[in-house]
C-alpha cells in the first residue's frame, strides 16, 4: 500500500492537542459525510482526522433525514456499521402520494426490485461516532477558524484553533464535508468555482412526536392548503412536515395549530386515524436547490452539503452525500492501494453527474407537490394532470421509483 503520508506521528485525542499533526486525509466536518468517509477509510487502513465545529451532542441533536437509499445501506455495511440499522430500521417498499382526497401508491419493489430503509440520520451518525470511537479514530470537536492551505499543491495543510490554541495538520488530501455553511467550498477560488441556485418561496415546518405514525408508509400530500408529509422514525415516533411561509417561525405554531393544519392537508380517511401528542422537536427548514462545480480543487474534495443542497421532498440530501463519499473513498483507495490517480481525477465529474440527477428529481417532486404563492389556476390543473398521469402510468411510476430508491452509483 502506498503510504507517502506516514500514519499520524502524534496520537492525539481530545482534549490534548499537539501543535502539529500529520495524517493522510484531513476531514473537515463531523456530520454523516465526514464520519462515513473517515470510517470507510479506516477499514482500508487509511488514516484520517475529523475536525468538527460543534460538540457530538449538538450534531446528534439535529433532526434531519429519515430515508436511506440502498447505496447508503451498502456503504454502511462496508464501513461495518450496519448492524443496528439492519435490526431496527424499517424497509419500505413503496410510498403513498395524495392530492385532495385521492391517494395512490408507488411500489418501489415492483418497479425496481429495491426498497429504501427508514432509519434516521441521527441514528446513522450515532452508529458512525460509536465506530470511530471504538477504533480510536481522531475526532476533534469545537474547532474554530479552520483554514485549508495550499490545497492546490502536493503538500496541503489545515490550521484551526481549539481552546484558544492554534494547531496544524499536514496531510495528503483534504475532504470538505462541512455542510452548506462550512469553509471548504469558499476555499476554491472565485474564478474556478461556478454556483447554481434556486430558492423556493416556502419552507417546511417539521415536528417530531412520540406518537404512532398515521400510516405504515410515508404519505406525500399535495393539498390546496399546501404540501404535507407524514413520515416516521419508529412505531412510536412520528415525523410530520407541512409547507409553511418563509416568514413563519416555529413559535408561531402551537402543537394544536400544527395538528389541525396537517389534518386538513391529508386525505380524510388518514386524518381520522391521526394520533396527536406533544411535539418533542419543532423546526423550520428553508427549501433550496444548489450545486457548486467543480467538486475538486487540487487536493481538496467537496462532499455532501458542502457542494450541493436539494429540497427535502425526494429524501435525496443525505443519500447524495453518501454517493459523493462512495466516489471519493474509492478514488482514495485507488491512490493508496494501486498508486493510481484515476479515481480522484474523475471524482468531480462522476459525483456531479449523479448530483445533477438527484437535483432534477428533487426539483421535479417539489414542483409537483407544493403550492406556489404565484401559482395560477392553470398551473394547478397541470399539477393535477401530472399527478393523474403518475397515478395511472406504469412507466411514470417506474421513473419515479428508480429515482426514489436511488440511481445506481
Ligand atoms: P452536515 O450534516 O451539515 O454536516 C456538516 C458538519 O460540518 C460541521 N462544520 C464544520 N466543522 C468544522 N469546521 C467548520 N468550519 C465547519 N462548518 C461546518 C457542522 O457542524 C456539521 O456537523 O452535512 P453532510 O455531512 O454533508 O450531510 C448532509 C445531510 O445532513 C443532509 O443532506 C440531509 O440532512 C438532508 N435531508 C435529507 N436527506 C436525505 O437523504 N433524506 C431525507 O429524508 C432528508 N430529510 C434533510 C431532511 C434535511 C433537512 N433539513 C433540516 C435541512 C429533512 C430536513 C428537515
Ligand atoms: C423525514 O422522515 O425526515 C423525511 C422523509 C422523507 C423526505 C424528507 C424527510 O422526503
Amino acid at each position: 500500500m502506498r503510504n507517502d503520508a506516514q500514519l499520524a506521528f502524534y496520537t492525539c485525542t481530545p482534549p490534548c492537542h499537539s501543535a502539529l499533526m500529520k495524517t493522510q486525509v484531513t476531514i473537515i466536518g463531523g456530520g454523516p459525510s465526514g464520519l462515513l468517509l473517515s470510517q470507510l477509510l479506516h477499514v482500508r487502513g487509511i488514516d484520517s482526522v475529523v475536525l468538527e465545529r460543534k460538540t457530538k451532542d449538538y450534531v446528534l441533536g439535529r433532526i434531519r433525514a429519515g430515508v436511506l437509499e440502498r447505496g447508503l445501506l451498502d456503504l454502511m455495511r462496508e464501513a461495518g456499521v450496519a448492524d443496528r440499522m439492519e435490526a431496527e430500521g424499517y424497509p419500505h417498499d413503496g410510498t403513498l402520494i395524495s392530492y385532495g382526497d385521492e391517494m395512490f401508491r408507488v411500489d418501489f419493489t415492483k418497479h425496481t426490485g429495491h426498497a429504501v430503509m427508514v432509519y434516521g440520520q441521527t441514528e446513522v451518525t450515532r452508529d458512525l461516532y460509536a465506530a470511530r470511537e471504538a477504533a480510536g479514530g481522531a475526532i476533534i470537536y469545537n474547532v474554530e477558524d479552520v483554514v485549508i492551505c495550499d490545497a492546490d499543491s502536493d503538500t496541503p495543510y489545515v490550521t484551526y484553533t481549539v481552546d484558544g490554541k492554534t494547531a496544524r495538520i499536514n496531510c495528503d488530501f483534504v475532504a470538505g464535508c462541512d455542510g452548506f455553511h462550512g469553509v471548504s467550498r469558499n476555499t476554491i477560488p472565485d474564478n474556478v468555482r461556478r454556483e447554481y441556485e434556486k430558492i423556493y418561496p416556502f419552507g417546511w415546518l417539521g415536528i417530531l412526536s412520540e406518537t404512532p405514525p398515521v400510516n405504515h408508509e410515508l404519505i406525500y400530500a399535495n393539498s390546496e392548503r399546501g404540501f404535507a408529509l407524514c413520515s416516521m422514525r419508529n412505531e412510536n415516533l412520528s415525523r410530520y412536515y407541512i409547507q409553511c411561509s418563509l416568514s413563519d417561525s416555529p413559535s408561531d405554531w402551537t402543537d394544536t395549530a400544527f395538528w389541525e393544519e396537517l389534518r386538513r392537508r391529508i386525505p380524510a380517511d388518514q386524518a381520522k386515524k391521526l394520533v396527536t401528542g406533544p411535539s418533542i422537536e419543532k423546526s423550520i427548514a428553508p427549501l433550496r436547490s444548489f450545486v457548486t462545480e467543480p467538486m475538486r480543487w487540487g487536493r481538496l474534495f467537496l462532499c455532501g452539503d458542502a457542494a450541493h443542497i436539494v429540497p427535502p421532498t425526494g429524501a435525496k440530501g443525505l443519500n447524495t452525500a453518501a454517493s459523493d463519499v462512495h466516489y471519493l473513498y474509492n478514488g482514495l483507495r485507488d491512490y493508496y492501494e494501486n498508486d493510481s490517480t484515476a479515481g480522484i481525477d474523475s471524482y468531480s465529474a462522476k459525483a456531479l453527474a449523479r448530483v445533477w440527477k438527484a437535483e432534477r428529481f428533487s426539483w421535479w417532486f417539489s414542483s409537483l407537490m407544493h403550492r406556489y404563492p404565484d401559482q395560477s389556476a392553470f398551473d394547478h390543473r397541470i399539477q393535477v394532470a401530472e399527478l393523474e398521469f403518475l397515478r395511472s402510468n406504469d412507466a411514470a411510476q417506474q421513473a419515479m421509483a428508480e429515482n426514489y430508491v436511488g440511481l445506481p452509483y
